[in-house]
């Protein structure tokens, strides 16, 4: 089975060699696909020097900072044209530990998709202020009761998709960006039928690097959240079911 694991950067010059690191001495074969965009701090050439070394990194560069949303897409089509199998996404800011990697392939053998889940019994955050947990609580209580998506955690950019997915609910048509390309995503898979499963995770706060979220970004999911629930559920075929055991 191929795996490969997309991670967004920009400005994790301090986060992303550790990471791609442990990503690579995990015991489970994946790739990792970095997608940069012409960080200041220099992450990129840091990365384009681990696609030198170890085979199993790939690398793309986009001129400028166009944002988390974009970067996912171009990562799916990347994996796409490749025939990987699964495709997992995190986060560089050591935010998402890369131990949970294997839980979260096995649930894809019985799942179409799966979260790591930060509210879900067994998970949790650490290091985050008062403020951004209620931010984030309130994001996710606001996708789950506007638009009755059924995780937990909608807002997670910890996932894996079996490949099938993607090709089905094709990410290029996805106009929202950061959290809201995350809620957009996971109300198509819902309403294609998709099978969602959630993996409980610590979320720690990122070790380095500066924060990126802002006001703005809050404001955009709100503007998603509001226009999904205006439109009419996503007419998708109907893709062949993952075959589960009883
Ligand atoms: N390629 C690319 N990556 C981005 C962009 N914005 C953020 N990222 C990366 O996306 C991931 C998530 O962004 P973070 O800055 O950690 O966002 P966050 O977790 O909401 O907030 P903090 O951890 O507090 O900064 C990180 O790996 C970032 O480096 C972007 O415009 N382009
Ligand atoms: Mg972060």
């Amino acid at each position: 089975m191929k795996i490969i694991t997309i991670i967004p950067t920009y400005n994790e010059a301090e986060n992303i060699g550790p990471l791609v690191e442990r990503l690579l001495a995990l015991d489970v074969g994946l790739d990792v696909l970095v997608i940069d965009d012409n960080s200041p701090d220099g992450t990129g050439a840091i990365v384009a020097e681990l696609v030198q070394t170890d085979t199993r990194v790939h690398a793309i560069h986009r001129p400028a900072k166009l944002g988390l949303g974009t970067a996912y897409t171009r990562g799916f089509l990347y994996a796409l044209e490749r025939g990987y199998d699964r495709v997992i996404t995190m986060d560089a800011d050591f935010s998402h530990n890369p131990r949970y990697i294997p839980s979260l392939l096995a649930l894809t053998e019985t799942h179409d998709m799966s979260i790591g889940s930060r509210y879900v019994p067994g998970g949790g955050v650490r290091l985050w202020s008062a403020y951004r947990r209620a931010l984030s609580r309130g994001a996710n209580l606001f996708a789950r009761t506007i638009l009755g998506l059924e995780a937990h955690d909608c807002t997670a950019g910890f996932r894996c998709y079996r490949s099938h997915v993607l090709e089905t609910i094709d990410p290029t048509s996805i106009r929202a960006d950061g959290y809201s390309y995350l809620i957009e995503i996971l109300w198509r898979v819902q309403y294609a039928g998709y099978r969602v499963a959630e993996t409980p995770i610590l979320f720690t706060d990122r070790r380095r690097g500066a924060s990126k979220i802002s006001q703005t970004e809050i404001f955009k999911a709100a503007k998603t959240v509001l226009r999904l629930t205006l439109r009419s559920k996503p007419q998708i075929v109907q893709p062949q079911a993952t075959n589960t055991q009883p």
